[in-house]
């Protein structure tokens, strides 16, 4: 079963993954075990401080390095007694690499992880350079600290977890697992406000149907994520009849565009 640990001031933000939904039901079915480490608990003042003032100057307060890697190694500790080998500890920082499908799938391959998230203007130097591994970001904007980004995380290495999706839920996954955007999806009613579902899903023909759904996968993708699709290109390279799709596709929307204007 795949440990996480988090080290976090706001243990109860992650009742918001551990109680619902998928990641909710694999946690009942023990796919993984989730324990929450609170700095303050280790902090060694009866105020039980865990913030003070940037050396330097400057706005804002820095997570102190003791409490942090007190906890941090209680963490650890129990994910070693637990029988973890190694465990990965990860930093969620602005300053991490991004996270990508491929980094979700190697840490779902992992025994153990601890993750820390990180609250004011970020934690003391020393404790990142000591105690972690890796600094991972979930994307170029700025949120109030790290917990979000820990359940994203999490979030999305559980459904990676053996046993944890259904077979309905499993395919649908195959969309981005294949580099591409997902298709459009319809259902009833067939005529909604005037606008009908295209008719090629009404159709019956499988195949016609897969060809549609592969074609709008790479429209969209180039469209909407170009770097997406080179990636896949380069990777992978790109068939004749995906190339045929995707030209299709183009020349297609660039008539609807016209007509449109
Ligand atoms: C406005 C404060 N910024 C000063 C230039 C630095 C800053 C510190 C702490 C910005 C954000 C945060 C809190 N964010 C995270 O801990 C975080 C995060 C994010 O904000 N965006 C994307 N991924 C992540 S992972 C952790």
């Amino acid at each position: 079963m795949l440990q996480f640990d988090v080290v976090t001031l706001f243990p109860k933000m992650f009742d918001a993954i551990t109680g619902s939904g998928i990641t909710g039901r694999a946690r009942e079915r023990k796919a993984y075990q989730f324990l929450p480490w609170n700095p303050r608990d280790f902090a060694a003042n009866t105020h039980r401080t865990v913030d003070d003032r940037p050396y330097g100057g400057g706005p804002g307060m820095v997570m102190m390095v003791e409490p942090l890697e007190k906890a941090v190694c209680a963490a650890r500790q129990r994910q070693l007694s637990a029988g973890v080998r190694r465990p990965r500890v990860i930093y969620l920082s602005p300053q991490g690499q991004l996270l990508k499908h491929e980094k979700v799938m190697s840490l779902a391959a992992e025994q153990g992880i601890v993750l820390l998230a990180g609250r004011y203007e970020g934690v003391d130097e020393r404790l990142i350079e000591r105690q972690i591994d890796e600094e991972i970001s979930i994307g170029d904007f700025v949120m109030s600290g790290g917990e979000i980004a820990a359940m994203a995380l999490m979030d999305a290495v559980i459904r990676q977890l053996p046993g944890v999706l259904g077979d309905a839920e499993s395919a649908a996954q195959d969309s981005f697992v294949g580099g591409l955007l997902d298709c459009p999806h319809y259902t009833r009613p067939e005529v909604y406000d005037g606008a009908a579902v295209p008719p090629v899903l009404m159709s019956g023909n499988h195949a016609d149907i897969a060809r549609w759904r592969l074609k709008q996968s790479l429209g969209r993708t180039q469209q909407r994520r170009p770097d997406v699709l080179a990636e896949r290109e380069r990777q992978r390279g790109i068939s004749t009849e995906e190339r045929a799709l995707l030209d299709d596709y183009l020349a297609e929307d660039a008539k609807a565009q016209g007509a449109a204007k």
